[in-house]
Formats: C-alpha cells, sequence, structure tokens
C-alpha cells in the first residue's frame, strides 16, 4: 500500500461581499413588501406576518460576518432574493467548472504539479450544475488532465468523502495523483426569503491535491489516516430533483431550497462528530494532545467551540482552531479546507492536525494529517 500527501489546495473566493447590514436591509425590504401584497391575508389571520431579520442575532446565533456570493444584484433585491446566473450556452464552461478549475489551478501551482500529471478529479459539492455531463468531466476537461473523472455529493462531507476516495486509490496504486475540487454555490440553493436560515451561507470553491508520498521533496502533509460516518436524518434536506415534474410540482416551493430544523440538527450532530472524532483518534493511536490544528466544518462557532473542547479535552486557543466563518459563512464542504488552505503553513515538521466536516446526511468525515 502507497502513502498518500496532500501537496498543495487553492481557495476562489468571490469579488462580491454581502454584509449581515446589507443582508438584513434587503431581506426587511422583501419582508414588507411581502406585508404589504398579503395584507389581507394577514389581518384574517390566514397567513402569519413575515417578522424583521436582525444582524445582532446573526452574528450572535452564528459567528457569521459576511459571505461572499457569485452574484450580489439578485440576492438583494426584494423582489427577487436570489442570485442572477444567466444560462451560459452548452459550449461555454459552466458555472461549478470556472470556479473549480480557478481553485484546481491554484492548488497546481502550490505543488508545482502540471495538470497532464493529475491522474484523477473528482467534482465534490452539495449540488450539480446539471445532472450529465459530469461537471468533474468538464474540469478535467479545462485543466488539460489525464486519467478520469466524476461527481460526488455528500452534502457537507462532499470534499472529506472526496479525500478519503481519492486517498484509497493512491493507497491501492490504481492512481498517482488526485484533485478533490469542491465548487459550492450555496447562494442558488439558498431560500434567501426565509429569516430562520437566509444568512447562513456563502459561495466558494476550494480544491486539494493528493499524490502518492514516495520520498516527495516538497512541503506537504501525510495523510495519516481518514475515516467517512453517514447516518440518516431529515433535519437538514432539499426536494429538489430530477423526479419534480413528474410530482407536477413546478410552482415554487419552499422544500425545492435548503431546509433545516437548526436546533435539532445542532443537538444531534455534536455527540455524533465529537465521538467519531475521540474513535478516529483512539484508532489511529493519535491522542488529542499530539493535535496542533483543527479544521473544522465552517456552520456555527458556538458548535466549533464546543467541538473543539470536546476533541481536546480543553478550551483551544483560537489559532489551534481557525475559524473562518465570520469572512465566507458556511460554504458547505469547503469550509474546513478553506480553514486548512488558509491556516496551515506555520505548522512544522512532525506538527499533526484534523481535518473534520459534518452536516446533511447527517455525514461526519475527517482527516487526520502530519506536516512533513
Ligand atoms: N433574525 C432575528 N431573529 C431570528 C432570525 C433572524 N434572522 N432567525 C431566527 N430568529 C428567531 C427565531 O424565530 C426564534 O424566535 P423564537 O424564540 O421567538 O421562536 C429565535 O430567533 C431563535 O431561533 P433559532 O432557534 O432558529 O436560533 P438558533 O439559536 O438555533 O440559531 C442556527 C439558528 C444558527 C441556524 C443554529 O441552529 C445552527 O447553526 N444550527 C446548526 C445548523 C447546522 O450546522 N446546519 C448544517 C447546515 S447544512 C450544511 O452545512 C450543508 C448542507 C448542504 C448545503 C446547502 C447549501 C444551501
Amino acid at each position: 500500500m502507497f502513502q498518500v500527501a496532500i501537496t498543495g489546495t487553492g481557495v476562489f473566493t468571490p469579488s462580491e461581499v454581502i454584509t449581515n447590514d446589507e443582508l438584513v436591509a434587503a431581506f426587511n425590504a422583501h419582508a414588507d413588501l411581502w406585508n404589504a401584497e398579503n395584507a389581507d391575508a394577514i389581518a384574517v389571520g390566514e397567513v402569519a406576518a413575515k417578522p424583521q431579520s436582525s444582524a445582532e442575532f446573526i452574528l450572535a446565533a452564528s459567528g457569521i460576518e459576511q459571505r461572499y456570493v457569485l452574484n450580489k444584484s439578485g440576492v438583494m433585491d426584494p423582489a427577487r432574493m436570489y442570485p442572477r446566473l444567466p444560462q451560459r450556452p452548452d459550449d461555454a464552461p459552466g458555472y461549478m467548472a470556472e470556479i473549480g478549475l480557478d481553485a484546481a489551478q491554484k492548488a497546481l501551482a502550490a505543488a508545482g504539479v502540471d495538470a497532464s500529471e493529475v491522474d484523477l478529479v473528482i467534482c465534490a459539492a452539495s449540488n450539480m450544475e446539471r445532472a450529465y455531463p459530469a461537471i468533474a468531466v468538464e474540469i478535467q476537461q479545462l485543466l488539460g488532465a489525464g486519467g478520469f473523472a466524476f461527481d460526488m455529493n455528500v452534502a457537507c462531507s462532499s470534499a472529506t468523502f472526496g479525500i478519503q476516495t481519492a486517498a484509497d486509490m493512491i493507497r491501492a496504486g490504481s492512481i498517482r495523483r488526485a484533485l478533490v475540487v469542491n465548487p459550492e454555490i450555496c447562494s442558488a440553493h439558498l431560500e434567501w426569503r426565509d429569516r430562520d436560515c437566509h444568512f447562513i451561507f456563502g459561495d466558494v470553491a476550494t480544491a486539494t491535491l493528493l499524490e502518492r508520498d514516495e520520498a516527495l521533496d516538497k512541503p506537504h502533509f501525510k495523510v495519516i489516516s481518514t475515516r467517512c460516518a453517514t447516518q440518516f436524518s431529515n433535519n437538514i434536506r432539499n426536494n429538489n430533483g430530477y423526479l419534480r415534474r413528474t410530482h407536477d410540482a413546478m410552482e415554487d416551493r419552499r422544500d425545492m431550497q435548503f431546509m433545516q430544523n437548526g436546533r435539532k440538527v445542532f443537538k444531534e450532530v455534536l455527540p455524533l462528530v465529537s465521538q467519531h472524532i475521540a474513535d478516529h483518534l483512539d484508532a489511529s493511536g493519535v491522542v488529542a494532545d499530539d493535535l496542533r490544528r483543527l479544521w473544522l466544518h465552517q456552520a456555527n462557532k458556538t458548535m466549533n467551540d464546543y467541538i473543539g473542547r470536546k476533541a481536546l479535552g480543553r478550551v483551544p486557543d483560537p489559532s489551534e482552531q481557525p475559524n473562518i466563518l465570520q469572512d465566507y459563512a458556511n460554504t458547505s464542504s469547503a469550509g474546513s479546507i478553506i480553514a486548512f488552505a488558509q491556516n496551515s503553513a506555520d505548522l512544522v515538521a512532525g506538527d499533526k492536525g484534523l481535518i473534520c466536516s459534518f452536516g446533511a446526511g447527517y455525514s461526519v468525515g475527517s482527516v487526520i494529517v502530519e506536516r512533513a
């Protein structure tokens, strides 16, 4: 069996930002508009008035301060409340391929690897722009990569599950190099008209290059161990899908966008993740004191503080458990990879760390790494 290393990461960050104040102003204008349009139904108690959102609530409940999006004007339009991403011709790169390509090229540059040396491209994300051809094959072609490519979806854990999938193929010897690409256009499947969740997500793309570790002569992280787990839950759900037309359900429906029972997610996922991390460390012969850094899924600051405390058995120093959610919000599978990409260069040989994702499914994925 071959050893595996992470030799490069890349992050594409959109140029457009929405602060909490801007987001709340747009939502509240939308709520006023909606309440005026539905004044009669509200007056007779048929529907409830839409309450106002608050930037103070968002920061206190989540730790999020702003989010990046591919298109701001559509989201900020109170009469629209979702991004404007015009349909592209079939012979032009799609949105996911375009942002995934940018992240992938940065990961390759960081590792000093040419795209032609890549044997596998996995596009691992919470949603795919189309059913087929696979986005990963489009990225493979745009990059000029060799080998093969495929898409996979494990919601928030797509990146870590993709890393395990690629690592297993490198370990087995069927490939030498793999790119795991995570283009997350969360703004397109977030319900911006629902105050309970309108602040949660942002857009980004990340990429991780994995290589067979044979006396690698460049900075890298050894992949010590990977572990994935799932447990079915309806608490984070999106009912949109290819059977929609057959259900005669093409109207504007709430369940065609992201839905969650946030409180239940919070309560159920925390013990699941804490136990998963403890078991993974145990099985790998790594003790919590060995961990110099935790790169956790970026959904909620309180959640991360809890998991960090459980994982290390003490309150982590902020530098030991860096958060990026204040800047990016929840970017689904890309969050822990952004945290890793932006907060790992200072580690020295022998330092160990843990990348961990968790979310819809439920799904939990962890990757134990060591700086070489
Ligand atoms: N402004 C003001 N008040 C608000 C707002 C708002 N924007 N939103 C809710 N409130 C009110 C509520 O109505 C409620 O009022 P009341 O007490 O009168 O009923 C009160 O504030 C408290 O609301 P909540 O109970 O909802 O607040 P919480 O403290 O639970 O915080 C969170 C809400 C932040 C959502 C929290 O529950 C949380 O973070 N939970 C964990 C969620 C999580 O990790 N989910 C995973 C996300 S899924 C994922 O990562 C990937 C999925 C696939 C990608 C999909 C991409 C779109």
